[in-house]
């Protein structure tokens, strides 16, 4: 049996190896991060709309990173592509560019704890984070006194909640202060530390506060807070800031401390024991639907350990591990996407710098799909709003970089006529390309996220919210392909030019990822349409657009070809890696659809690829290989993924690593585990379709298939012992089971809301 899902250590985290070592609480909108700390503790403070950037009085001419009329260039570079003239192709790409002040996620402050804790031995040292109760703990024996220090982080309170401990009255004695602020304008009066100020670079304004509950005595010296006397401390913290996700300004006119003092104010009424029921009731709700078992035994080990061990092969820290990596994927999507919140970042919601890498942005040629890939298949459809949310306020400034880039222009006649958005994009609506071609330009990378959100219907069939949400934002992306793929006669189809291979290059006509991913775009926005049976005409279009498209060709090699031109003579390879990260060629095998079992030769194609670029790669890409293999049915190469990235692209706190940080891996990996247990991409659900020998035994509960259907399932020898699905929406089912060495089609009619099946297999 399992211990229960909990990362914990027997020792202190190292404060100066913050992606290391710290433990994460958060609640969507804050973030928080510990080490424990023994006699200085430093926490750090996230709130997740905190950046610099975007339009402000410094910055009067911001223009969402758009430059004007690049749409020319564009032809030009089209012309020149047709033509074959690639000097002037590369002459051209500086200007398909992007410019300006990108901005960043910044740190909010780091509060630093100094304890006055007795001298002597520590005992009994633990600091954990339970995933399964959503709670951070450090508890440890010095003096003959026991020290606890707790903390979690609520949605429905929006706060972050501390609690400290001395198991004898009068020994509890610490100070708090803040340290890495962004303003000096910190006070304390009442019990309560107060932060505020304007963010420097573009006068964010932004409010903090923490209010200090204690049986001890409370003193105060400026912006620093003393506990003494006491036995028990409760700390609890939030704040805002003025931004607002919409567009031009970004801004609204509250104030942001008419947030805060409600929020931390109604905390204190509430307590401690009342405010940790409501967030752990919130929390379970979505967290408690999903349970994984992958074995008989379970290692008790520090993560650390636990991690060593893996590394040497022992079975049952396998097992433990990789369940336990499993949850906290949902643990920190939970704790990073809320509705009401910004989508999780690159780093979620955590953040320790005002410089942290790529800006900690809302990378779109993988990123930010990656971190929701598990949303659906995992049970958890509701951190998917940010997401919806966020790609809906991206349309208006999509519409300026859609005639600036494109030429497709909005306007009173037609106010949705297109939008679009490239590799990065900011809380601030830049959609432009990035400053460089060679990593700025995706046209594609829209149509990709289009399957995020669609996926959501699928799996929910919650007409309503396509309806309302979802359609309008992928009608709108639909608009913007229709009318940007031209013909190409040599080619003799629809394509995308140019188009780059994200990351990787080089500029040509009509490259695979983005052909497929502009093809499943087209797919699913016909069913989209069928569902809500509207838009004839634009559908008639894409109907028409669709077959012309043709997206995928096997090379001479037998490849999957990344670019179509890469078997003609006068193709620039110089730049082509072959172990490179991205495999963008990919996208139809995962998360797309249409390249599957039943079109093995391009599913052949499709594994030479994968067994070509190798299985090494930075975190997220082998998180990215884990899915991709699943969808093969070979689980024990998705298994061998899987241990590379646990092996070699996971710190000891289990954050993956590219390096740096990045909290797509972690997502993505989770996301593949119930892949490896439950597919639902082609006709028939299929249960344990990439399952491992090292899985032969084990159960789970509350994986989601499309079409509606919650699974539990039991095996045994790798083989369903017994299945039941839950019908939310009523329906027919078409299910395989493998059984005895063979595999079982079941066609059902469920019933809404009913636990429609139980399927024992004879
Ligand atoms: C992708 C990767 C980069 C990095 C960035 C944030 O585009 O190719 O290596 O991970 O995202």
């Amino acid at each position: 049996m399992s211990n229960g899902n909990v990362i914990y250590f027997d020792h202190e985290g190292d404060q100066a190896l913050w992606e290391q070592h710290c433990l994460p609480i958060g609640n969507g909108y804050l973030g928080a991060s510990m080490f424990g700390g023994i006699r200085s503790e430093r926490i750090v403070i996230n709130e997740k709309t905190l950046w610099a950037g975007g339009p402000c009085e410094n910055r009067p001419n911001y223009y969402g990173g758009n430059n004007r009329d690049r749409y020319k260039y564009v032809k030009q570079v089209q012309e020149e592509l047709k033509n074959g003239s690639y000097e002037k192709v590369l002459e051209l790409l500086p200007q398909l560019t992007g410019d300006g002040d990108f901005g960043s996620y910044l740190l909010l402050c780091d509060m630093v704890l100094d304890f006055n804790v007795p001298n002597g031995e520590v005992k009994n040292y633990r600091r954990s984070l339970d995933l399964d109760r959503s709670l951070y703990s450090c508890e440890f024996d010095i003096g003959g006194v026991k020290y606890t220090r707790q903390a979690f982080a609520s949605y429905p309170a929006r706060v972050l909640a501390f609690r400290f401990t001395a198991s004898e009255k009068g020994k509890l004695a610490f100070s708090a202060r803040l340290e890495k602020t962004h303003s000096d304008n910190i006070n304390s009066e009442d019990g309560i530390m107060l932060y505020s100020g304007l963010v420097q670079d573009n006068g964010m304004r932004f409010d903090m506060r923490g209010v200090f509950k204690t049986d001890g005595d409370i003193l105060i010296n400026g912006g620093k807070l003393t506990i003494t006397n006491a036995s028990e401390a409760v700390v609890y913290i939030t704040a805002a800031t003025d931004y607002e996700m919409k567009y031009p300004t970004y801004r609204s006119n509250t104030d942001p401390a008419t947030i805060t003092i409600p929020l931390v104010e109604a905390a204190s009424r509430l307590g401690w024991d009342e405010l940790y029921k409501e967030h752990l009731a919130d929390y379970s709700a979505i967290y408690n639907r999903v349970s994984l078992e992958l074995g008989n035994d379970y290692a008790d080990m520090p993560s650390d350990k636990l991690l060593e061990a893996y590394r040497n092969g022992d079975r049952t820290a396998m097992n433990s591990l990789e369940t336990l990596y499993f949850q906290y994927g949902r643990y920190l999507l939970i704790s990073s996407s809320r509705e009401g919140s910004l989508p999780a970042n690159l780093q979620g919601v955590w953040n320790e710098s005002n410089t942290p890498p790529w800006c900690c942005d809302y990378h779109i040629n993988v990123n930010l799909q990656m971190n929701y890939w598990g949303a659906y298949n995992t049970n958890m459809a509701e951190t998917v709003p940010p997401l919806v949310d966020f790609l809906d306020s991206l349309r208006a400034p999509g519409r300026v970089t859609a005639k600036e880039y494109y030429n497709i222009v909005s306007d009173e006649a037609d106010p949705e006529n297109g939008w679009t958005a490239h590799t990065q994009c900011s809380p601030f609506g830049w959609t432009a390309p990035g400053w460089d071609f060679y990593w700025g330009w995706s046209t594609a990378a829209v149509a990709w996220l289009m399957q995020n959100i669609w996926e959501h219907y699928e799996f929910t069939g919650d007409k309503k919210y396509l309806a309302e949400k979802i359609y309008p934002i992928m009608r709108e992306s639909v608009k913007f392909y229709t009318q940007w793929l031209i013909f190409d006669e040599k080619q003799n189809r629809l394509v995308s030019s140019p188009t780059y291979s994200p990351e990787h290059g080089p500029a040509t006509i009509g490259n695979t990822y983005e052909q497929s991913l502009i093809e499943q775009l087209f797919i699913d926005f016909l069913k989209a349409a069928e569902a809500l049976n509207t838009d004839p005409e634009l559908c008639t279009k894409v109907r028409d657009m669709l077959p012309k498209l043709d997206p995928y060709h096997v090379g001479k090699t037998g490849l999957l070809k990344e670019w179509f031109e890469e078997d003609e003579p006068d193709f620039d390879s110089s730049k082509v890696q072959k172990n490179h990260r991205h495999i963008s060629h990919l996208m139809g095998l995962y998360p797309g659809k249409q390249i599957n079992n039943s079109r093995p030769e391009l599913m052949d194609a499709a594994i030479a690829t994968m067994n070509d670029r190798g299985d090494e790669s930075t975190g997220w890409a082998r998180a990215y290989k884990i899915n991709l293999w699943a969808r093969t049915g070979d689980g024990e190469r998705t298994y061998k993924l899987l241990r590379g990235l646990l092996e070699s692209c996971t710190f000891v706190n289990l954050w993956d690593f590219h390096h740096p940080f990045q909290i797509d891996g972690n997502f993505g990996a989770s996301a593949g585990i119930a892949e490896m247990l439950l597919q639902s991409h082609e006709e028939y659900i299929r249960l344990l379709p990439a399952l491992p020998e090292a899985w032969k035994n084990g159960s789970f509960k509350g994986l989601c298939a499309r079409g509606g259907f919650v699974i539990n399932a039991i095996w045994e020898n790798g083989e369903i012992v017994s299945a039941e699905v839950f019908s939310k929406n009523g329906g027919e089912l078409k299910i395989e089971l493998p059984a005895n060495g063979t595999v079982k089609r079941i066609i059902i009619n469920t019933f809404k809301g009913e636990n429609a099946v139980l399927l024992p297999t004879e």
